[in-house]
């Protein structure tokens, strides 16, 4: 099946704020009847669903952040019961806890054609062969592209992450022509297929859809050059849903965001306030049309501007600009993302107190590592060098099973971390994407 919803990638602006408007009216309706935590923000701002007249009256509702879905850990913000969700998936909070999303049936089906429309959008069809390698799991990524290229017709290869050699045998002898997965991996897949001298005639990559982390328009030449194929970013956050809130079409100029289910705004990120038509700021997305786990204004927290040209490609779609960076500290290592004080956390309460410590990330060749640098205290230097060891490795464990990932952990001198002002940089941020 091929996904070119014209009907409503191509709309008419004053019939595409007519639909949203009607799918708003209904989903502030909704989380004002099901969820706790919006029926209480709209008493306290003395608002009523009948208040939502025109989309402009969404600035009247609050923004929603990663701190409320926190504080409402695991459930509280399911709009449906849970015999009604199909599906679980998590990503990482601020604190030890994720988040965790829900599915209905019907958000399955709206997600895999939300995705399916990115896939089209960038050329893929039932032809090809999609070989998958994002991470199985917890993570959004690898599911909702397995299901969105089925949608399309595909032939799909779930292959997941790792094993870089395996990849490269499947994609020759499988016969792929889309590889999915995050930029900085195709790097590390081109590393590989150029130190093995595999024969590119021997490859049938076509394009390669790519997302889950920030890369820049030198990432995509390095990567269509490299690995032969046309490569297109696609953007999602597990929050609004996964992978599929926006994409690029074969013209790269943006990444058409899917208005239909999605509306999306730009704010000050220290204001909050809605920043005019074309501006840098943070982008806030309010969910149209799921189920089970709504979101009203949630703050994304990154960057970018929205161009509301219509694009070449015919869609009238509103397209933002790559994203490079956020308004946050949250840092995505290896398509991963983990934010400094979930590390703190875990380090302070193996050490049982605060200990002077950093963060260095870099990127080394296409993969990015994660160092964290403490600096011997006094409680710690009087340890025996054995139980110095275990000390560290215990840090490790405690850090890789919160946030997934593995940290270097290294001792450094006392007073050896270069200050600012008496004050240690939490993080260093070496990378140059
Ligand atoms: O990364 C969903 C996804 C998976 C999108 C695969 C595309 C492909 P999270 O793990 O919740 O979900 O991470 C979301 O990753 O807020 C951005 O900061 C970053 N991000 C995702 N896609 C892009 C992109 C998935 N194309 C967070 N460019 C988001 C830049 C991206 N950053």
């Amino acid at each position: 099946m091929n996904i070119w919803d014209q009907t409503h990638e191509c709309m008419l602006r004053d019939e595409l704020e007519q639909l949203q408007l009607e799918r708003l009216q209904a989903i502030i309706n909704r989380v004002h009847k099901n969820v706790t935590h919006y029926r209480k923000k709209f008493n306290e701002l003395g608002i009523i669903p009948e208040d939502i007249c025109s989309l402009s009256d969404l600035t009247k509702l609050p923004l929603t952040t990663k701190d409320d879905l926190n504080l409402n850990y695991p459930y509280g913000m399911f709009a449906v019961p849970l015999r009604e969700v199909v599906r679980i998936h998590s990503s990482s909070g601020t604190t030890s806890k994720p988040i965790v999303m829900g599915y209905t049936k019907n958000d399955i089906k709206i997600w895999s054609n939300l995705v399916a429309r990115f896939m089209t959008a960038a050329g893929v069809t039932h032809d090809d062969v999609v070989q998958i390698a994002f991470r199985y799991g917890l993570f959004t990524g690898a599911f909702g592209v397995h299901y969105g290229a089925e949608t399309i017709g595909a032939s799909v290869i779930p292959m997941g992450t790792g094993n870089t050699e395996k990849q490269i045998m499947i994609m020759q002898d499988y016969k792929t022509t889309v590889l999915v997965s995050t930029p900085s991996y195709a790097i590390a897949l081109a590393d590989r297929i150029e130190q093995l001298g595999v024969d590119h005639k021997s490859l049938s990559l076509k394009f390669g859809l790519f997302g889950g982390e920030p890369w820049s328009e030198k990432m995509r030449k390095e990567i269509e050059s490299r690995l032969l194929l046309s490569a297109t970013d696609n953007y999602g956050l597990s929050e609004v849903i996964g992978p599929g809130v926006a994409g690029e079409c074969s013209c790269k100029k943006g990444l058409h965001i899917y208005e239909d289910a999605f509306i999306p705004e730009i704010i000050d990120p220290e204001t909050g306030a809605v920043l005019p038509s074309g501006s840098a700021g943070e982008l806030v997305l309010t969910t149209l049309t799921k189920e089970a786990f709504p979101m009203i204004r949630y703050r994304t927290g990154d960057i970018t501007s929205l161009d509301y040209a219509q694009c070449e490609c015919g869609r009238t779609l509103a397209r933002m600009k790559k994203i490079t960076r956020r308004s946050d500290d949250m840092l995505i290592i290896r398509g991963v993302n983990v934010f400094p004080s979930q590390i703190e956390d875990a380090l302070f309460s193996v050490a049982q107190g605060e200990t002077p410590y950093q963060l260095v990330v870099e990127r080394k060749g296409a993969m990015d590592s994660l160092e964290l640098i403490i600096e011997v205290t006094d409680k710690i230097f009087s340890l025996e060098l054995q139980k110095q060891r275990s000390f560290l490795e215990m840090i490790k464990k405690r850090i890789g099973s919160v946030t997934g990932i593995n940290v270097d952990v290294k001792l450094v001198e006392s007073k050896s971390i270069s200050r600012q002002k008496g004050k240690i940089a939490r993080v260093v941020d070496k990378r140059q994407i």
